[in-house]
């Protein structure tokens, strides 16, 4: 069955949904939340969206005048007939443990990470999108009657997220084509673009400052470290950090970029983005981790200093195939 067959069959099936996403949600995934929430309160639905409580505070936005049950804070209890998991290539991803409840629904999975694990009931996956958004765009849109404003807005926001602002190797015609039949609905295009990619603090500008002394460099490799205390030392909680592996990854001779951050004592969180021709998802996968090939990550417990070697050291040893 087609994916549109799939995905429309789904939303007629059942008449009150749960939306959620993967941890430390980005922009891909709110705002594909978001936008699949306004979609379905236009089909008189009724819809539930549950999150990790660390949204970022610049995309907050997108999620005005939506309820949102901030996982993490409170108990959760089941109380839709259907969930949709959305940008979350698998159940450990998101908030819930495998005996949650949330599990005995039936779960609808839109997701375009290629170490998809079909954890859903039905799963529509695409490889090929950009992010979740460029593929609810294609899933919901049928002319201009089929969005709001509001919706158009929480898409484009989650294909820019994704996208770096049309800037990545994922940016295709086709992206740009729907992202030309968003506009038409009077987007704030430089708004949204500031608002999802560029907008920072000052105390921000303090820890990037300190960070930037921390980069290394191995090879190709660029490494740049962020422990707990300079987290404090700059009241900076880990939801309001920029994205600090740009700082390095831009740098000539750097085909490896990675970010080491301990949000809390006893956890590694490491961000890795690579050159196009080399594929850097094996080494998240190896620690436990996922995500695309030139943009992965994953999340270690122990010693900072030791998980970093830990991680150089793999780094170290991957293959290096010919620059394309
Ligand atoms: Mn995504």
């Amino acid at each position: 069955m087609k994916s549109n067959d799939i995905f429309h069959r789904f939303l007629n099936a059942y008449s009150s949904f749960t939306l959620t996403s993967h941890l430390n949600p980005d922009a891909d995934a709110i705002g594909s939340v978001a936008a699949m929430y306004r979609y379905l309160k236009m089909k008189g639905k009724q819809v539930r969206v549950a999150l990790d409580v660390q949204v970022p505070l610049n995309l907050r936005f997108l999620l005005q005048g939506i309820p949102v049950i901030h996982l993490g804070t409170q108990n959760y209890q089941e109380q839709s007939q259907a969930v949709i998991v959305l940008d979350c290539s698998n159940k450990r991803r998101t908030f819930f443990e495998e005996n949650c409840e949330i599990w005995q629904k039936k779960v609808l999975n839109i997701d375009h990470h290629q170490d998809n694990t079909r954890f859903g009931h039905e799963n529509i996956l695409d490889f090929n999108a950009s992010s979740t958004g460029e593929m609810l765009f294609d899933l919901c849109y049928e002319g201009r009657e089929s969005f709001t404003a509001e919706i158009a807005e929480a898409i484009y926001a989650a294909v820019i997220g994704d996208t770096g602002g049309f800037r990545y190797a994922n940016t295709s015609a086709k992206v740009l084509n729907s992202a030309a039949l968003l506009l038409d609905y009077g987007l704030d295009v430089s708004f949204l673009n500031k608002q999802v990619l560029e907008k920072t603090t000052k105390k921000a500008l303090g820890l990037i400052s300190e960070a930037l002394s921390t980069v290394k460099f191995y090879q190709d490799i660029a490494t740049m470290q962020v422990d707990h205390t300079m987290l404090q030392r700059h009241q900076i909680e880990p939801k309001e950090l920029p994205e600090l592996v740009n700082y390095i990854r831009s740098i000539e001779g750097v085909d490896i970029a990675v970010l080491y951050l301990e949000p809390e004592q006893g956890l590694t969180k490491v961000s890795l983005r690579s050159q196009p021709h080399l594929d850097i998802s094996t080494v998240a996968r190896y620690f436990g981790g996922g995500g695309h090939k030139n943009a992965a990550g994953c999340k270690i417990t122990g010693e900072f200093l030791e998980n970093i070697s830990k991680v150089n050291q793999q780094l170290s040893t991957l293959e290096r195939a010919d620059k394309t």
